[in-house]
């Protein structure tokens, strides 16, 4: 349908409970139409994770609502919605096991193909590949230890082999080089290319090609529009270049 991927938020704040103070989301408003990639930008604190865990109800909004293809997320069946919807959270969380059991986590019927694919376009194949037992390989305790980089990239696959209407990846390329972010980035243009995706980052060079990009500073949206647009009028922007 014409709404599949559809995100939007209108007038969203967002406090977590028995939190004092300013509200961690304040008024936000936005819509991300199907297909699009959307870049989140703003410094450490700013509300970015916390904005994009009410989109599979991680947290419910204080006021609020947001929609998933037209539907308020609170007239979802969480079950249903969260199939959806891959969160590539910041921190990764692998377990102890293989490889190949690590990416089909949550997708249980995936074929080896499926895998491979997922993987190469996360950039990871090539390395899996290298070891001795390939997609066998055991990680964690008694197996081999993945750098940072490397444990994202098979996060990235995880989430990827599940194809998604709504991909989010929160800053989950941060220890991956520039280099194998960008191929990564062009990989999932064809891959995922009808997947909406939200992109939180901390580097400019992130984000710079996405459709829109968001600038979040204290739970506020502070800009909005392409690099371009961003570089001449918005100043928080200007800063993060220069940062
Ligand atoms: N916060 C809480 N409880 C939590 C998580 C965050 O009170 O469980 C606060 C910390 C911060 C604000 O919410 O003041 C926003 O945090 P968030 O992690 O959403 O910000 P970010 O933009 O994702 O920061 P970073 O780039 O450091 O991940």
């Amino acid at each position: 349908s014409l709404s599949k991927g559809k995100i939007e938020f209108e007038n969203v704040s967002f406090s977590y409970k028995g939190a004092v103070g300013d509200p961690v989301i304040k008024n936000f408003s936005f819509t991300c139409l199907p297909g699009q990639t959307v870049g989140i930008i703003g410094s450490t604190g700013a509300g970015k994770s916390s904005l994009i865990q009410l989109i599979p109800r991680f947290y419910d909004v204080t006021s609020g609502a947001i929609r998933v293809n037209d539907i308020d997320v609170k007239d979802w069946d969480v079950k249903e919605l969260r199939e959806k919807i891959a969160v590539v959270p910041q921190k990764n969380i692998l377990f102890t096991g293989t490889v190949i059991e690590n990416i089909r986590w949550g997708k249980e019927d995936a074929t080896f193909e499926e895998i491979a694919d997922a993987s190469k376009v996360a950039e990871a194949h090539d390395f899996i590949s290298a070891f001795p037992e390939g997609y066998e390989t055991r990680l964690g305790q008694g197996g081999v230890n993945l750098s940072g980089g490397q444990k994202q990239r098979v996060s990235i696959a995880r989430a990827l082999v599940r194809k998604p209407e709504i991909l989010i990846l929160d800053d989950c390329t941060s220890a991956v080089d520039v280099a194998t972010e960008s191929r990564i980035k062009e990989s999932l243009k064809r891959y995922a290319e009808n997947t909406t995706c939200l992109l939180i980052a901390q580097r400019i060079s992130s984000v710079m090609d996405a459709d829109q990009i968001i600038v979040l500073e204290n739970g506020e949206m502070v800009g909005y529009g392409h690099h371009e647009e961003l570089l001449k009028s918005c100043k928080v922007y200007q800063e993060i270049l220069q940062s």
